[in-house]
């Protein structure tokens, strides 16, 4: 009996001291394995009168019971220690440099927005958008082209099937199609918001049109500014200024040339000089200086009266001027890339080359195009 009682403590201490589930197993067999001392205790059991059995059996069976509990629960501590090894072998590192692990890049579009708004944010421009499926009222009626006026097929416009009923009280049935310009975002703005008003509007249009600067979905972004007094030198100012801040030199030219737009009044087109560097065209100087050239970067104007009264202001007391860059076009002139249709075709080898880290924030003061 105090051999029994003796053997099971040593195997509860050995149990408790197992370091690895191995020593545990064996350990198990020693004991409870089918020629372990307390299976071959209990074996005995049987060959014994019944007044001997009654006196040895409790101690056998008891001590059965608490090695059998001991070995589970030190198997269920070693597996518990087990799981927790391996979670911290595995854990990932976040302090690791990010840059160090495999990233993605942001479009250069994409970049060159978030410039946009920084640079215009500064100017006290807030950030509007619009639909890009809308309907013939805003893209052409309400910016003074009316069904009949010639600028509409020069927009190569895709049109849906469908059309649509005027949803703001007007009378008559409206095409749907896909916005060719962001100018509608103008009439939304000024409708929702009244005046005085300062904003930019950066987005997708479509037009039906492609070739090495043109592509069917493109993207441009719009200038609005509406109050008291306001004039042609202020549009130019603003351009020049703008362009100062988002090719970061002080020696940027801009052209007015005399245009056409059914929904300004003057109108003017938008060049900037450059010149030819190794095949590549740097902005910068004059035009007409040796060695320049100009080259168109939108449309831009005086709001016409017309759609100053569309849009629900009284041009005998408001005037404003807007502008339609785009920006496909300066993301090009900024960083080099000479085939707009590049942008949309996914290439991930492109994106390598000419996109952005997603840590190079564009701000002012750290230079709103510094490059990973
Ligand atoms: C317009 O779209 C006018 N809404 C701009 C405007 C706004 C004028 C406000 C006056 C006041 P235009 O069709 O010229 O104008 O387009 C403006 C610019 O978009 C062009 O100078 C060019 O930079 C760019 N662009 C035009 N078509 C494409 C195209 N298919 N692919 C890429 N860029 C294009």
């Amino acid at each position: 009996m105090t051999d029994i009682t003796s053997q099971t403590k040593a195997a509860l201490s050995a149990i408790a001291a197992a370091e690895s589930l191995e020593a545990l197993e064996t350990l198990r067999l020693e004991t409870l394995g089918k020629k372990g001392w307390v299976s071959l205790a209990l074996k005995t059991l049987g060959g014994m009168s019944s007044e001997e059995r009654t006196a040895a059996a409790p101690a056998i069976q008891s001590s059965r019971a608490s090695i059998a509990d001991a070995l589970e629960s030190r198997k269920a501590a070693l597996e518990a220690a087990a799981l927790d090894a391996q979670l911290a072998r595995e854990t990932i590192d976040l302090t690791l440099p990010a840059m160090a692990a495999p990233r993605g890049s942001v479009h250069p579009v994409s970049q060159v927005m978030d410039e946009l708004a920084e640079i215009f944010a500064d100017l006290g421009f807030s950030v509007a958008t619009g639909p890009e499926i809308e309907d013939d009222w805003h893209n052409f009626t309400a910016l003074n082209m009316d069904e009949t006026h010639p600028a509409r097929a020069m927009h190569d416009t895709f049109y849906f099937p469908d059309k649509t009923d005027a949803s703001d009280g007007k009378s008559g049935e409206r095409e749907i199609l896909l916005r060719t310009h962001t100018s509608p975002v103008q009439i939304r703005s000024m409708l929702a918001q009244g005046a005085p008003i300062r904003l930019i509007a950066p987005g997708r249009v479509y037009r039906s049109d492609s070739d090495a600067t043109h592509t069917p979905m493109f993207h441009q972004v719009e200038g609005l500014v509406v109050g008291k007094d306001i004039h042609l030198g202020h549009l130019k100012w603003t351009l020049e200024t703008f362009f100062k801040a988002f090719f970061e030199r002080e020696d940027i030219s801009l052209r007015l040339r005399p245009s056409y737009f059914p929904f300004t009044e003057p109108s003017v087109e938008v060049d900037v000089g450059y010149s030819n560097q190794g095949g590549r065209r740097v902005v910068g100087g004059h035009g007409d200086a040796p060695g320049h050239a100009w080259m168109e970067l939108g449309g831009s104007g005086m709001i016409n009266t017309r759609v100053l009264e569309f849009a629900g202001l009284d041009p005998a007391e408001y005037q404003g001027f807007a502008f339609g860059l785009g920006i496909d076009r300066i993301a090009m002139l900024k960083y080099g890339m000479n085939d707009l249709r590049a942008f949309f075709d996914g290439d991930g080898r492109w994106l390598a080359h000419y996109g952005f880290s997603p840590f190079d924030q564009p701000t002012l003061s750290a230079g709103v195009g510094a490059r990973a």
